[in-house]
């Protein structure tokens, strides 16, 4: 039997409005969450050792690496770059944990301007955000990069975490203006958290990573590149779980070193059997003896710490 006009209305209204429900339902999960996360281009001095030595670097934030950003599996972020007029060059963002037209999104802005955009952190794990206005290696060489560390949905996906810290390795180029030496490879030495032996308590200045012996261990760990791969190796000790790009779901177990690309990360488990000094480093020797060590000390009391502990490097008073 035919539907009169208005039974015709009303289940287009129905059809409508199921349509509706369904697509708000898929977007928003009862559990996500939204975050507004904002970021500012700043060309700025940085010190990058414990001897006080500067860079001209350009960050976000101010900072080498930039903010940590952390959300769930299914979270929405609206992002806001800005680039202020006080800057001298053009600046974009590229968050490796988006799914999203690289054109639109990622595209540079000019100083004076902001660009904002969206995106669904679909798949958990630790990924790479960077700068990607021309030329891209001096950028990222000169420090616009940092991590955001996607939590799986569920927590139960992997072993509870005892302690956790974010380690982002990166090349350093004496003359920030120097172009060609980047393109050429030519080093002058590799950082961890934008800082030359950073976390090696024999350095003048120098930190560690605290743990206590029987705690498990997580390194989110971030290579920035701009070139070179990292062989990321703890001295004394096996990768209990390394999980590739972060995602629990790709498990390898008993590992001594593992290959972590320019532009790629791993999510590095180690369970610290016994207490003292083992040394986290780039086992490619040129990286890891001219700066990328860091040192994970165990001991019974050890405090806790940030997720990316900053050593007390200051710029010297002007
Ligand atoms: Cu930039």
């Amino acid at each position: 039997m035919p539907m009169t006009r208005s039974q015709l209305f009303q289940a287009h209204v129905l059809w409508l409005g199921m349509l509706l429900f369904t697509s708000l339902a898929a977007a928003s999960p009862a559990s996500a969450k939204v975050h507004e996360v904002s970021m500012t281009a700043i060309e700025t001095d940085i010190v990058i050792d414990g001897g006080g030595e500067k860079y001209a670097a350009w960050t976000f934030n101010g900072t080498v690496p930039g903010p940590v950003v952390r959300v769930t599996e299914g979270d929405t972020i609206n992002f806001t770059l800005t680039n202020p007029a006080t800057n001298k060059n053009p600046h974009a963002m590229d968050f490796h944990a988006a799914e999203i037209d690289f054109l639109k999104n990622y595209r540079a802005i000019n100083t004076g301007e902001t660009i904002s955009f969206t995106f669904v952190a679909r798949k958990p794990g630790i990924f790479f955000y960077h700068c990607g206005a021309p030329p891209m290696i001096q950028h990222v060489a000169r420090g616009m990069f940092g991590a955001i560390i996607v939590d799986p949905k569920d927590a139960k996906a992997w072993p509870k975490a005892d302690r956790e810290y974010v380690l982002v390795q990166s090349e350093y180029f004496k003359n920030p203006n120097d172009v060609q030496a980047m393109f050429d490879r030519k080093f002058d030495g590799v950082m961890f958290n934008g800082g030359i032996f950073k976390y090696h308590p024999f350095v003048t200045g120098g930190g560690k990573l605290d743990a206590k012996p029987g705690e498990r261990v997580r390194i989110y760990f971030v290579n920035a590149g701009p070139n070179e791969f990292s062989a990321f190796h703890p001295i004394g000790e096996i990768w209990d779980n390394v999980y590739e790009s972060g995602n629990p779901a790709n498990n390898l177990k008993g590992i001594q070193t593992y290959v972590v690309g320019p532009g790629s990360a791993a999510t590095f488990d180690v369970v610290v059997e016994s207490a003292g000094a083992y040394p986290l480093v780039t086992h490619s020797l040129t990286g890891a003896l001219r700066g990328a060590i860091a040192v994970l000390l165990a001991s019974p009391d050890a405090k806790p710490m940030p997720l990316m502990p900053m050593v007390p490097w200051e710029l010297p008073a002007k």
